[in-house]
């Protein structure tokens, strides 16, 4: 079985709604208004089945289009989703301006497979319509419809004639369309909400991608509303499930007709993320009446969704029409739309088409991280514009599940794509990341190089902490770990307990230098104030004079020591008590002169001088003539 979705397209009157009822059986106007003008306003469905090859059974969903102009932006809600144009033009008219418009919007959204069929062929006769079917044929050369690849087919919806050719015609041009994709995640742009009796609310739309069952949870994109769906519907008929290409009627539960409006999507829910901006590529219509200035305001139309929108040019103040490239889009407000999504661009006022093209990008980041990421969006494979994808997240690499969303891809499709990728480690799997190898191979070599730069800095000590490593840049925890391993496996790094070191470096003090240090500490820490001279502690130790002053270093950096002239070194202990004296001393007298601080303290002049000096110097007290304020 095979779902494709049929739209029509043309001008105003062409039989666009009589061609579909002849075919179908199905009257697509179903507004009262419709019936009463006899022109069609908003979009209209219809289904029909037919045998395809293979005693297989083509499941054919219509969308019929308005042709008034004044209605092209129904049109467009309705042409997003269409596998299969049938561009009808009266044989008794010929070429229309919205025979045009509609042609240049089937171009620019990418509809791939097409029909052209001459309607009303009893109002003309033979020779009239040779030579419409020669206009036609010739404006048609050179695109997707061109003859013979897509058949011309003339018909009379009131006699009946062609039908059969017709129908001939679909099934062999449906035979050609790729089905869409069936295992990616549902995307499902709504189209109609109403209420039906006895059901509740009812929205329909066609299934871009994916399945949706009955039961399942959906969350409504941009507002984030849960809903349950009630029932399915499938061509007019109760389903279990709608698959990618189907026309979908689904009954909700959890979301009023005030909660849902044309433009909507619903989709699995807590995947994606809707967008006010995304990057895209797009063209500007030969026919365009002018040229389009970056920053200009616009109507967006994508899937059903239509927005006001600004549109910005990377570096270039304007865009000429025939002009190709990419730009960047803002919308007012966040609606979903997913790389490969096509829009049309239409002229704020007046308002005609002049352009369109496709979503690259719904997730725009600042950083420009991958040289030329928009061009291998626009024209790379699938694989290498994962690759990019990966690669544009550096270090911090991408987990599957923003992967899936950003890309709207199932992650089997992710990993089948990437497997090639894999095995060359141009893209690594981290646990639940993907990360660019050349990105985390130099990741691993700064690492490599911090440790190097600790130990220059930190001669006595073993290595630095992983913490200290992982610093500040917030590395996610499993890459950095990873990092690591692979620093180790390469023998570039080594581990110990929770220090890191480049192997043969990170000295551990040796037993001597081990004794020494404890020497000095002990030294000046029983000393208090009245402390030795350093070269006398150093003299007195058993390492040589070049590694006790390392030693000392070492101590200075830690602050166990702390040096507070040339001469004078103490342990941090022994001014922390000083401190708490000087604050105390507040208490009795708020300044103090030499003779009270030697008094105070129990040193002798030679220490009292730097020491009150020092205190200056930490704000404590504050000389005044000969005495000093305490702070
Ligand atoms: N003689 C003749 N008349 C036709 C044929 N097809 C349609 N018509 C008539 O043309 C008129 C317009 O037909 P529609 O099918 O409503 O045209 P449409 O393209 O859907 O028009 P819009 O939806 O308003 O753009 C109607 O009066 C139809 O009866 C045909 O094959 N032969
Ligand atoms: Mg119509």
């Amino acid at each position: 079985m095979k779902s494709i979705i049929v739209g029509t397209a043309g001008h105003i009157d062409h039989g666009k709604t009589a061609l579909v009822k002849a075919l179908t059986g199905i009257d697509a106007d179903r507004l009262e208004e419709e019936k009463r003008r006899g022109i069609t306003i908003d979009l209209g469905f219809a289904h029909l089945d037919l045998p395809a090859p293979g005693a297989e059974v083509l499941h054919l969903g219509f969308v019929d289009v308005p042709g008034h102009e004044r209605f092209v932006r129904n049109m467009l809600a309705g042409v997003g989703g269409i596998d299969l144009v049938l561009l009808v033009i009266a044989a008794d008219e010929s070429i229309k301006p919205q025979t045009r418009e509609h042609f240049d919007i089937l171009q620019l959204i990418g509809v791939k497979r097409g029909i052209t069929v001459l309607t009303k062929s009893d109002a003309v006769d033979r020779e009239t319509l040779e030579v419409v079917r020669l206009e036609v044929e010739e404006f048609l050369l050179g695109t997707f419809l061109e003859a013979p690849a897509a058949p011309v087919v003339p018909v009379s919806s009131l006699t009946g004639a062609g039908l059969e050719d017709l129908k001939r015609a679909i099934i062999s041009q449906s035979a050609e369309v790729r089905p869409r994709d069936s295992n990616a995640l549902a995307r499902l742009p709504i189209d109609r909400v109403f209420t039906m009796k006895g059901f509740g609310t009812v929205v329909t739309g066609t299934l871009l991608s994916g399945r949706i069952g009955k039961d399942e949870e959906l969350e409504v994109f941009p507002t984030g509303r849960r809903v349950r769906v009630r029932g399915v519907q499938v061509h007019g008929h109760s389903a279990d499930l709608a698959v990618a290409g189907q026309r979908t009627a689904l009954n909700l539960t959890g979301a009023g007709t005030v909660d849902l409006t044309r433009g909507m999507t619903l989709a699995p829910p807590g995947t994606f993320a809707a967008t006010r901006h995304i990057d895209v590529q797009m063209r500007l219509l030969p026919s365009a009446p002018r040229q389009l200035r970056s920053r200009a305001r616009v109507h967006f139309h994508s899937n059903t969704m239509e927005s006001a929108a600004e549109v910005r040019f990377h570096g270039k103040a304007a865009m000429a029409p025939g002009e190709s490239q990419a730009a960047g889009i803002t919308l007012p407000e966040a609606a979903l739309l997913l790389p490969g999504d096509r829009f049309i661009v239409r002229q704020f006022s007046p308002v005609v088409t002049i352009g369109g093209g496709v979503v690259l990008d719904a997730t725009p980041t600042k950083r420009a991280a991958v040289p030329n990421f928009l061009s291998v969006l626009a024209s790379g494979s699938p694989a290498e514009i994962l690759q990019a994808r990966i690669a544009r997240r550096g270090t911090g690499g991408i987990s599957v599940a923003a992967l899936v969303a950003e890309t709207g891809m199932s992650s089997e499709r992710i990993d089948e794509l990437q497997a090639g990728a894999l095995r060359q480690g141009e893209v690594l799997r981290i646990g639940d990341l993907w990360v660019q190898g050349q990105s985390f191979a130099a990741l691993k070599l700064e690492l490599i190089e911090k440790v190097g730069q600790f130990h220059t800095q930190n001669p006595l000590v073993a290595g630095i902490s992983r913490e200290q490593l992982r610093g500040q840049r917030g590395i996610r925890a499993e890459i950095f770990d990873a990092a690591l391993a692979a620093g180790v496996l390469d023998k570039k790094l080594e581990l110990t307990g929770d220090l890191v070191r480049l192997p043969g470096h990170g000295v551990v003090m040796k037993d001597d230098e081990a004794e020494s240090r404890n020497r000095i500490e002990e030294a000046f820490a029983t000393a208090g104030l009245k402390v030795p001279a350093l070269h006398e502690v150093i003299a007195s130790l058993k390492v040589d004079k070049i590694r006790a002053q390392k030693i000392v270093t070492l101590l200075l950096r830690e602050k166990t020591l702390v040096k507070i002239s040339d001469e004078l070194v103490f342990h941090r202990t022994a001014l922390d008590q000083l401190r708490r004296q000087i604050v105390a001393q507040k208490a009795k007298s708020p300044t103090i002169d030499v003779a009270g601080f030697k008094q105070l303290t129990g040193v002798s002049r030679k220490y009292a001088i730097p020491l009150l000096e020092y205190l200056d110097r930490e704000r404590l007290t504050k000389r005044v003539g000969d005495a000093r304020q305490i702070l």
